[in-house]
């Protein structure tokens, strides 16, 4: 399956992170906000489509970041992250998913899901770059 992720940054260069719920697939654990891409629509337009229904955010301008596979025993996935570098909108958890902001440097990489830990070492690495 293709699961999109999308990374927020604040002003302060935090970026945020969802909670898993309870009784879904990790739950607890702490992921970049996203989620499956469904037949037939773009990446961009699944990304955008997962920030307005997680988080009540209209997407303006993403730019992709590094897209990782992961094989959770049993079931794949290529998880596909992007920067979004505008939106509008203040994200709200609206699925009931406990929300926060982190710098990326101060995030214990065991909270996160196995798959988003590749991503955040990918996002560290290119804010120390830039
Ligand atoms: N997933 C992940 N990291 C994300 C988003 C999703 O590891 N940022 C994984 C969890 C599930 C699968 O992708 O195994 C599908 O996600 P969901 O259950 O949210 O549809």
């Amino acid at each position: 399956m293709h699961v999109m992720a999308g990374l927020l940054r604040d002003a302060d260069g935090r970026v945020l992170l969802a909670q898993r719920p309870p009784g879904k697939h990790l739950a607890g654990m702490w992921e970049f906000p996203g989620g499956k891409r469904e037949p037939g629509e773009t990446p961009l337009a699944a990304l955008a489509r997962e920030l307005r229904e997680e988080l009540g955010v209209t997407l303006q301008h993403a730019e992709p970041l590094v897209a990782l596979p992961w094989n959770y025993g049993g079931h794949e996935l290529l998880l596909d992250a992007w920067r979004v570098e505008a939106w509008i909108g203040e994200p709200r958890p609206l699925e009931g998913q406990a929300l926060q902001w982190q710098l990326p440097a101060l995030v214990d990489m065991a909270i996160l899901t196995p798959a988003d830990r590749p991503i955040l070492q990918t996002l560290i690495e290119a804010c120390s770059a830039a």
